[in-house]
């Protein structure tokens, strides 16, 4: 699990080197890994419970946060179904367990993606970048608890989706 989160966060620090992100004295970043999901008609509800405090670089500066600098999910959505598929992920600020279904008052974070049928695709940085659409909400839990829940929806009448690879990063600079 530990070569794992490793290979990830060297994936996130290439994925800042190729976006032309250059971190400065005082910004740090964290890299939360989300495990594979596999979500379907009828299928298996996705949720995650998020605590960013089980991250170094954000706990060590959790209480000093003083601007959220850039935020990005990248990762691999593959579509196994035969038709196109979009894909969103919702954001839950009050969750304390993994959200094990569609909760009410959560904020659609990210999304939709479009996926063609039987294609994996790759979102990487910068494409992620203009995915946003809760962004605030996101960031006043990172300045806030750090602890969050997170699911994936899917807008499509039908939907076979899965990820893999998939990680929340967040670069921040602290007063200290
Ligand atoms: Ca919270």
């Amino acid at each position: 699990m530990k070569t794992l989160s490793k290979s990830l966060a060297l994936v996130a620090l290439a994925a800042l080197a190729a976006a032309g992100c250059i971190l400065t004295s005082g910004q740090f970043v964290a890299t939360y890994d989300l495990p594979d999901a596999t979500f379907s008609t009828g299928g298996t509800f996705q949720g995650e419970l998020v605590d960013l405090t089980t991250i170094g670089e954000y706990n060590d500066h959790k209480d000093d946060i003083a601007r959220v600098e850039d935020l990005s999910l990248v990762g691999d959505i593959r579509n196994n179904g035969n038709a196109s598929a979009q894909a969103e992920v919702w954001i839950v600020p009050g969750a304390t367990s993994a959200p094990t279904g569609v909760v009410p008052g959560a904020v659609k974070l990210w999304g939709p993606i479009t996926v063609p049928a039987n294609s994996t695709v790759n979102v990487d940085w910068n494409e992620s970048a203009s995915l946003f659409v809760g962004r605030q909400t996101l960031i006043d839990e990172i300045k806030g608890d750090g602890v969050f829940g997170l699911y994936l929806a899917a807008p499509s009448v039908t939907y076979d989706i899965s990820t893999s690879n998939a990680a929340l990063i967040i670069v921040f600079s602290a007063k200290k």
